[in-house]
């Protein structure tokens, strides 16, 4: 029976946690006001654990950071690595010593938590295999090597079938030599080149293994509390039915991990998955964590007529591609109990939207799906970036012109991050736009400086923009609408 720990590191950095921004929600505790680690479902390591659990004799557990964080009454470490330490000496993790620890790092301010973290277990134990995978691996593999010597091997792109792989190996070492989905040092250095190992089938993934997870300290996860018709009595169960994203925004990374062709779980499986969330974990609610959900309009809609049958509640809190919200499918979702929809407008130039960003939408979509959407009562949540490397300050004056006109209930104004992966990251880096901090950066703490404009002054103008659409214009209180949003 071969032993596998995975961690989550802490999502954001020792400073931001201790420090937050004045722009940022915090936490309070006895000892303070922190940084808020946000914590939804780990969907991979659920997807990887059931996945390795069908084929082999595994043992698999979880420590996720972000959810201890969450749950301390009292911090009082002077780094992340002193919460490290005695936290796995006082659970008495030394003495678990796993076969396998893999350590999962979706998200770039994951970073330098990632690296300790493996500092930490190559030092407590020395002969077990230490490896990483998600989108950090996969696109910063040279800079993690040439930092850090704790990484046996990083896994490029999706990890199910190169980690069920080298758990069945009798020769590990061997075999991470050899596999093209298993980045090494020496592969590096051999300027070898990495294939991703994808499953195309996605119903041969068994139904994620909740049973590793904590689900009351998820339930917690400030991205569904997020929204004013959330029933804090019930939980959140995070769920993905299909993987991939044909669109080439510029932002975006996550085809560096899943690729940019549509991969799914059938309807059958969705349904079944469904029944056993609700049978099993009395599930009420699900929060979907798919890039682009409504591919096909004919599986969005089987899927919102399964979970009325079976009357689960809906987030789709990474927004649902516009241009296939027609109002057909708003009044589905709004006979399904769907109340409200995050909005990935990002920019309220069309200029921006095309000649930047490469983003298939136009405003006359924009308003119209807002319109539909008030005469719906569904609550709307305007996704919106500025500070774009080509972007000037007179397209941001344009946009703030045509969001002032748009009936969205709220708007959430961040500001560009040049997320490593993307198109935007590779810009900023050939045009020396990015500063040093760029690895810490998250949606609120600017870091792209242009010709045009300063990260300082990006950051300021989010912020007098989320005053300014939120409140001094507020749409309800413009549209004298003073009733609580619908429940
Ligand atoms: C869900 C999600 C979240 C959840 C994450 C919960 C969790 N712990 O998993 C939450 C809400 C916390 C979140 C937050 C953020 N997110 Co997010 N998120 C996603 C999203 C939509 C889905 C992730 C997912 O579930 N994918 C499906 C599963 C199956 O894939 P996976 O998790 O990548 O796992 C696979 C592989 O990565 C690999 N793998 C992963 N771990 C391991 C470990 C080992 C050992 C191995 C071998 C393999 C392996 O195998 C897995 C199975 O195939 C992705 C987009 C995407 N589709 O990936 C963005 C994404 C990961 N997020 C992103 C970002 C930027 C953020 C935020 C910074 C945004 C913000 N608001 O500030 C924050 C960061 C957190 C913070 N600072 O607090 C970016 C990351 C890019 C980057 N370079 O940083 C992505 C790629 C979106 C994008 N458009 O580019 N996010």
């Amino acid at each position: 029976m071969e032993k596998i720990l995975f961690i989550i590191p802490p999502s954001l950095t020792y400073d931001r946690f201790v420090s937050p921004g004045f722009n940022e929600r915090v936490t309070v505790k006895k000892s303070g006001r922190y940084g808020s680690p946000i914590t939804d479902m780990p969907i991979g390591i659920i997807s990887l654990s059931a996945y390795l659990k069908k084929h082999a004799e595994v043992e698999i557990k979880l420590i996720d950071f972000n959810i201890l964080l969450n749950k301390l009454d009292i911090f009082k470490y002077n780094s992340f690595v002193s919460l490290y330490r005695e936290f796995l000496a006082a659970n008495d993790w030394d003495q678990y010593v796993p076969d396998i620890i893999g350590i999962s790092t979706l998200f770039t301010t994951g970073y330098f938590n990632m690296i300790d973290i493996a500092d930490v277990m190559r030092d407590m134990f020395p002969k077990s295999l230490v490896i990483a995978g998600g989108g950090v691996p996969t696109n910063m593999y040279k800079r993690i090597f040439k930092e850090s010597t704790s990484f046996d091997a990083l896994c490029f792109g999706e990890g199910e079938k190169p980690l069920l792989e080298l758990v069945a190996a009798n020769d590990k070492r061997q075999f991470l030599r050899t596999h093209q989905s298993w980045i090494t040092s020496n592969k590096i250095a051999c300027q070898e080149s990495f294939k991703y190992d994808f499953i195309h089938d996605l119903d041969e993934i068994p139904f994620y293994d909740y049973s590793i997870l904590d689900l009351e300290a998820y339930g917690l996860s400030p991205t569904l509390t997020n929204y004013a018709s959330y029933e804090c009595n019930s939980h959140p169960f995070h769920f993905a039915t299909s993987r991939g994203c044909p669109f080439r925004c510029c932002f975006c990374a996550s085809h560096t991990v899943h690729g940019r062709k549509m991969r799914y779980y059938s309807i059958n499986r969705v349904r079944e998955d469904f029944i056993r969330l609700k049978e099993e974990y009395g599930a009420k609610i699900i929060g979907f964590q798919d890039d682009h959900l409504i591919a096909s309009k004919k599986r969005a809609n089987e899927i919102i007529v399964i979970a009325k049958e079976l009357k689960l509640k809906l987030y789709f809190q990474n927004g649902i591609a516009m241009h296939a919200l027609d109002r057909k499918m708003l009044e589905a979702m709004k006979s399904a109990g769907i109340t409200e929809l995050v909005l990935p407008i990002e920019s309220g130039s069309n200029r921006v939207l095309r000649d930047i960003m490469n983003k298939p939408l136009d405003l006359s979509i924009v308003k119209r799906v807002v319109d539909d959407c008030r005469k719906l009562e569904i609550d709307t949540y305007a996704n919106i970036l500025i500070g774009l490397p080509g972007e000037t300050k007179q397209d941001i004056e344009d946009s703030r012109v045509f969001l002032k006109s748009l009936d969205s209930t709220w708007f959430r104004v961040v500001v560009a991050t040049p997320l490593v992966g993307s198109e935007m990251f590779e810009t900023c880096i050939e045009k020396k736009y990015l500063s040093s901090n760029f690895i810490g950066c998250d949606f609120k703490n600017a870091v792209i400086t242009t010709e045009e404009f300063t990260a300082k002054y990006i950051e300021q103008t989010a912020y007098s923009l989320n005053l300014e659409l939120n409140f001094v214009e507020n749409s309800d209180f413009r549209l004298k609408n003073y009733h609580c949003c619908p429940k």
